[in-house]
């Protein structure tokens, strides 16, 4: 129907977004304790009724406000009445019911158009399937409704749809009716017995094959599984399969947490904003985090799918059984279930190699939202737009601030606090306050400071100095920490800081002995401690030390913190050999080449990087690395990584692309040239024609072998480019075929280059009809560090294959190019060197009308202009104000840019 006679003229909409704040928190005056949902989909829309027990929880309120966004009311009435005209208002953020009784139904019927939602938000069409996206307030695209996570209702949903297009009709919980309509349609009635906010809610319906399996609970009960996908796309659901099964056990195993419905499902769609969305007993996911297998899916690409299920099915404790009472309290559900699916995928392959790549991750994206304008707390105090705070710090540091309280708590006192808040506050809607409270209860220990963590944003720097007393044996180190000022607040306190540590010595790790301690105080094996920092200033005194130890600090990254001491390159070498810490092994790697590639910047910068020569240090610490037989080989194939080049630009005050750029390539040929024998002999070692399996150990000889050939691509002999090409042409997993084929195209060697070519258009040959596929075959072209990469971009977004609706194919092209090309992003094309802002700024314009939230996203690299050169600074600072200046722009790209200027 058109807009109703009374609705609302309102100019919210052309209003400057507004700021909600965490201090202005109330309580609902009302619970829905009771939400009937009935949605009757047709080609062209979709027709949603709601029946909603409304029960009011304060005083008298003389208005109702509900939330309701993109509906077109057709008939709203309470208690069976109509309302009359002057008993609501409608506008674009909702409907207001005017002195609504204590206690009443609301029945609201509206019409939404699932095939025009391009927000990929509420209600959608994603290819042929209908599914909903809720988190945070899409819930309030389909009906009317108090979207707010403290509003837990039971749901019913009917769904009615034509049986032959959309034969599969799926909701929360158990299926407890279904039957043939007239006219070729059907309906399926679900209900979910557990009360649950509004952002849990889903619906699917579609033509969706699936495999089914079943989970045994440790009390017995019977959990039917099921996986739905597109009928083409049912051989590669076995792996997601698996890696639920597995989720349910160690969930039981690690945490006594046991699942409580009798049917656990998950539906994979094309078109999704994220990665996946743990709705009650049906959690929907992106096609990229369940298809897998070997032939067209690579190891990290399993790794994902693992890693994703996990943590959706995790959420069903953390988030789900116990939700956020409010928004600020993100991180309450999603820093706990990252730190959760880390563990658990810690369990299943190899502790220390998914370590070093969570740190990676923290401190290349993390740490820069930390030092830019959209830095936060994990529980931040105010927001414009919710779909913006889904960020690396709610999630990432979030996860490590759980896994310091755990590591402070030690396994037995943490496993006792979470079963107490999960036992607590079951059923409930918490805020941060009460996980640590559980924390504080269970350890007696005073958090008070702890929670500093939660509120106050930015990196910590902590940096240590040592000194031996020969004498008197004594050995001691300084650490003082201070906090650089960020948007949300200048002077930051100190921050509680474990930082685990452990003395080498000349012949092995030292005893620990600190001052005042005795021997009855310590452990058996006492050769590592956690220090807790909590001052701005701290000494630590050890006693009985034999010689001038080398401190191996921060243990297995034991604090989200940037740790300084002054190594010398050959206390690193030395650390990367014989630290009885792998995490640190490969951390002191990491520094050395840091300190390499700084002689190389710093060179580049004076003028030149001819003659330049790479500290033969390095080389050999690779070379011993390379012939190490006993070291897991994945951790010998990230320890030969150089670090990232987001990485090494967070080490500099002012980020000089070029610089960093040319290093690092000079460093990578160097190190092929000096290790080609070393590199070879790897790639003999291997033996390419095992068959695939995903196990960690087969995992980490391919990451190995993969390395070594990426190395040698740099400038190849013919024996070496035929060793590739054969990798390209008969390898029997994908993990090998996109390794030649990266290794090939990334080559700047006159042999390769005509190989290239043909590789490329010969993969896209053969898996064009495979979406996932076709995205990695984007992304790398889009990553592609020649000159002149966005020519290639821009000709993408022409191609076939290319679909800007799509969030993984926007993903693949644009994200890749302005996030994993920073040297294409910044130099632009030889003859505009803007041309990549520039390219990015029309990219965001125009997709910000279409899909505000991933358009927002794409926003971030701009977001960093004052870490640039000037020129350049200037440059991405003009494309936020163009941004800003594009007529209508969301609140979501609003409030990025607006932060940023
Ligand atoms: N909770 C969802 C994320 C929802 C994002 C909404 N913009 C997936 C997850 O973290 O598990
Ligand atoms: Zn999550």
């Amino acid at each position: 129907m058109n807009a109703p006679a009374n609705a609302s003229t309102s100019d919210q909409k052309n209003d400057a977004p507004h700021t909600i704040y965490l201090k202005d928190y109330q309580p609902p005056a009302y619970r829905i304790d009771k939400t009937e949902l009935r949605v009757d989909i047709r080609e062209q829309s979709a027709r949603v009724s709601a029946c909603l027990a409304f029960e009011r929880q304060a005083s008298a309120c003389e208005q109702l406000f509900l939330h309701g966004e993109n509906l077109e009311l057709v008939s709203v009435a309470i208690n069976d009445r109509t309302l009359a005209n002057d008993q609501y208002q409608v506008d674009e953020k909702g409907l207001t019911l005017f002195n609504p009784p204590a206690s009443f139904t609301l029945q609201t019927e509206v019409t939404v158009y699932p095939k025009q939602n391009t927000s990929l938000e509420g209600l959608y069409k994603s290819r042929s399937i209908y599914c909903t996206q809720c988190e945070a307030e899409g819930f309030r695209k389909i009906t009317y409704f108090l979207d707010r996570p403290d509003v837990m209702s039971d749901f019913t949903t009917t769904i009615i749809a034509d049986r032959a297009s959309c034969p599969v009709l799926l909701s929360n919980g158990n299926k407890i009716d279904s039957g043939t309509l007239e006219d070729g349609r059907h309906f399926a009635t679900w209900h979910d017995p557990f009360k649950k906010p509004a952002y849990l809610f889903a619906l699917v319906a579609g033509d969706l094959a699936s495999i089914q399996d079943e989970f045994v609970t440790q009390s017995g009960r019977k959990v039917a599984l099921e996986i739905f996908v597109e009928n083409k796309d049912l051989d590669k659901c076995d792996h997601a399969m698996t890696s639920l099964k597995n989720s349910m056990a160690w969930d039981e195993k690690v945490y006594g947490r046991e699942y409580d419905l009798d049917i656990f499902m998950i539906v994979a769609v094309d078109d999704f904003n994220m990665g996946a969305m743990e709705n009650k007993g049906l959690n929907i996911f992106n096609t990229s985090c369940v298809l897998a297998k070997p032939e067209t899916t690579t190891d990290v690409g399993f790794q994902r799918v693992e890693g994703v299920v996990a943590h959706e099915y995790f959420h069903n404790w953390s988030g789900n059984r116990v939700t956020c009472r409010d928004w600020f309290q993100l991180s309450l559900k999603e820093g706990f279930t990252v730190y959760r699916d880390s563990c658990f995928s810690a369990d299943m392959g190899s502790s220390t190699v998914k370590r070093v790549e969570d740190v990676s991750v923290l401190r290349a994206h993390q740490f820069a939202e930390d030092a830019g304008p959209m830095a936060h707390p994990i529980r931040p105090a105010s927001f414009i737009e919710i779909s913006n705070f889904y960020t690396i710090t709610i999630y990432e540091k979030g996860a490590e601030v759980v896994r310091m309280l755990a590591n402070l708590l030690g396994p037995d006192e943490f496993r006792k606090a979470t079963d107490l808040y999960f036992e607590r506050h079951d059923g409930q809607a918490v805020t941060t306050e009460e996980f640590v409270q559980a924390m504080a209860d269970v350890s007696g220990r005073d958090l008070t400071q702890f929670k500093r963590w939660y509120d106050q944003a930015g990196t910590p720097r902590v940096k240590v100095t040592d000194h031996y007393h020969e004498a008197s044996r004594q050995y001691s180190l300084t650490f003082s920490q201070s906090t650089p000022a960020t948007p949300e607040c200048s002077d930051k306190k100190p921050f509680h800081i474990p930082v685990a540590m452990g003395l080498l010595g000349s012949a092995g790790e030292l005893a620990l002995k600190l001052d005042g301690e005795t021997l009855d105080d310590l452990p058996e094996d006492n050769t590592q401690k956690v220090l807790e920092l909590t001052e701005p200033e701290q000494t630590f005194i050890f006693n009985d030390v034999p010689e001038h130890p080398v401190p191996s600090l921060l243990r297995g990254f034991s604090a989200p913190v940037k740790l300084s001491f002054a190594y010398s390159r050959q206390d690193l070498a030395d650390l990367m050999q014989r630290d009885s810490d792998g995490f640190n092994r490969w951390e002191a790697s990491q520094n050395l080449a840091l300190a390499v590639l700084d002689d190389a910047i710093r060179a580049f910068r004076q003028g030149s990087l001819e003659g330049f020569t790479v500290d033969p240090l390095l080389i050999d610490s690779y070379r011993q690395l390379l012939g190490d037989e006993q070291l897991d080989q994945a951790m010998v194939a990230l320890m030969l990584t150089l670090p990232s080049q987001d990485y090494i630009a967070e080490q500099y005050e002012e980020v000089d692309v070029e610089a960093i750029y040319s290093a690092r390539r000079l460093l990578t040929k160097t190190i092929a040239a000096e290790l080609v024998e070393a590199l070879r002999a790897r790639l003999t070692a291997y033996d390419n024609r095992k068959p695939y399996s995903a196990e960690a150990d087969s995992i980490a000889a391919r990451s190995l072998k993969n390395t070594a050939l990426a190395y040698l691509m740099q400038d190849p002999s013919q024996s070496d480019l035929d060793y590739c090409l054969a990798q390209f042409n008969n390898a029997n997993n994908m993990t090998d075929e996109v390794a030649a084929l990266s290794a090939l195209v990334y080559s700047e060697s006159p042999l390769v280059s005509e190989h290239a070519e043909a590789a490329l258009a010969a993969f896209y040959q053969k898996w064009q009809d495979e979406a996932l596929v076709v995205n990695q075959w984007l992304s790398l072209q889009a990553r592609d560090p020649r000159p002149n990469a966005l020519l290639r971009v821009s000709a993408l977004l022409q191609h076939p294959a290319y679909d800007g609706a799509n969030p993984n194919k926007i993903r693949a092209v644009i994200g890749a190019f302005c996030m994993g090309n920073p040297i294409n992003f910044h130099t632009g094309l030889l003859d505009d060197p803007s041309a990549g802002y520039r390219f990015l700024a029309d990219q965001v314009i125009a997709l910000d009308a279409k899909n505000p939230q991933i358009a927002a996203r794409l926003i971030t690299p701009l977001t960093r202009w004052r870490r640039y050169t000037p020129a350049r600074a200037r440059a991405m600072r003009a494309e936020l104000e163009r941004i800003k200046a594009a007529p209508e722009l969301s609140g979501d790209s609003y409030e990025i840019v607006t932060k940023s200027l």
